[in-house]
């Protein structure tokens, strides 16, 4: 099949899910066409097979990548959709798929309004704040039910975003559920971290949070959370990735006196050795279609303290993988932890349960089910195309 995908360039998980599908679906002999503003916050691993278009060379600045903007420009929109009537019109795509609806899905409309029935099967994935923020306001949510009528399918990331999904935008049927994946040779336990608790003295525990630490994220809780611990016992807390909210996060560090126990590392493209050494994962989102991060976690045998929001439940099994706890309530947060860094069974328990859980969540299982929703639109398409696939595409984009 040839295939396009359309993602953001930040560093969000939607934007590793669209590049690691990319990357599969190429191995596995499509052609992939991969559309973005500048090159994704991620690298390539195997670049034969997929044909890259940005409107940007160069990578976004420091300061945007951890930003999803949603509101482009008309002459940004315009460059975009021209970028891929060009992919269209040379290589007779297929698919078109986009990831996060904003502002693909509009993106789409525009390619479906000009191309009518000769348009490649447009394929819409939610993932997150598209359904969790903008389905909740009642302008965005007006539009995107407008223009979510050129998507020919949808899917998502879990079953409660899927939930959340059909209640915001009134979808007569629930969209397809395609959970995030993990490359499980990626994210291999290579044996650090599994015998260092038995003496938290020497070896104080490692609590590790990855984020773009936007206020979805609620950080703050993060902070709350650790200096709960840090009064009982030493432990040190690991703070991957950049954001709006980090800065107020290390001012509330130093309020309290514990700076010293916390380590920024910084944006990094690749944080595999990084979380494989770390205790405990801890997510304090107010809401998470899916939670990419705590499925990397599982995958390095990291077991991971969560709010119970969204598909977080999916992953996080009480006592099995990790802990919930109900939004805000820091210290049954706290407690659990220290229950957990105080009882050296259950940490090899839970490690060996949370790799174990995330074999239900393999790159090759939702790279299979994308695959077969492309190739059903695809047999739809057969029974229903139009005489002639190839058009000839008038240059003159009109917007109106
Ligand atoms: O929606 C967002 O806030 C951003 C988005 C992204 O691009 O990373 O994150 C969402 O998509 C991920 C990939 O499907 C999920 O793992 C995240 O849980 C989800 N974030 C939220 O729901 C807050």
């Amino acid at each position: 099949m040839k295939i396009g995908i359309m993602c953001h360039s930040s560093c969000g998980g939607s934007v590793r899910i669209s590049v690691d599908l990319a990357n599969a679906l190429a191995e596995r002999g499509n052609k992939v066409h991969l559309f973005s503003p500048h090159p994704p916050e991620l690298s390539f691993e195997n670049k034969s097979g997929i044909i890259l278009h940005y409107l940007v060379p160069g990578r976004l600045n420091k300061a945007k990548r951890s930003l999803l903007v949603t509101e482009w420009p008309q002459n940004k929109m315009r460059a975009f959709v021209g970028m891929i009537l060009s992919s269209i019109e040379n290589d007779s795509l297929d698919i078109l798929h986009y990831h996060y609806a904003l502002p693909f899905a509009f993106v789409a409309q525009i390619i479906k309004k000009k191309l009518g029935s000769l348009a490649p099967q447009i394929i819409g994935t939610l993932h997150g704040t598209d359904v969790s923020l903008y389905g909740k306001d009642p302008v965005k949510s007006k539009q995107l039910i407008e223009c979510f009528e050129s998507t020919d399918a949808f899917t998502t990331v879990s079953q409660s975003h899927a939930d959340l999904a059909v209640k915001y935008f009134n979808f007569s049927s629930s969209p397809t559920v395609i959970p995030n994946f993990v490359d499980m040779e990626k994210f291999k336990d290579k044996n650090l971290s599994n015998t260092k608790n038995s003496d938290l003295k020497a070896n104080p525990p490692i609590i590790i949070h990855i984020s773009n630490f936007r206020p979805i994220k609620d950080t703050l809780t993060v902070g709350k959370i650790f200096s709960l611990i840090k009064k009982e016992i030493d432990a040190k807390l690991w703070l991957v990735g950049v954001g709006p909210d980090l800065a107020g996060l290390k001012r509330f560090f130093k309020e309290k006196g514990i700076e010293k126990s916390v380590y920024y590392w910084g944006f990094k493209q690749d944080y595999t050795h990084i979380l494989r050494r770390a205790d405990l994962s801890l997510i304090t989102s107010l809401s998470e279609s899916f939670s990419l991060f705590t499925l990397e976690s599982l995958a390095s045998k990291v077991p991971v303290l969560a709010t119970n929001v969204g598909g977080l439940s999916d992953l996080v099994i009480p006592e099995k993988t990790g802990f919930l706890f109900p939004l805000g309530d820091i210290h049954l947060a706290s407690r659990l932890a220290l229950n957990f860094f105080s009882d050296s069974d259950k940490q090899k328990l839970l490690k060996t349960n949370a790799r174990e859980h995330s074999y239900n969540f393999t790159l090759e299982s939702s790279v299979c089910a994308y695959e077969e929703l492309y190739k059903s639109r695809m047999r739809y398409y057969q029974l229903n195309k139009p005489p002639d696939r190839r058009v000839v595409f008038s240059k003159d984009l009109n917007f109106n």
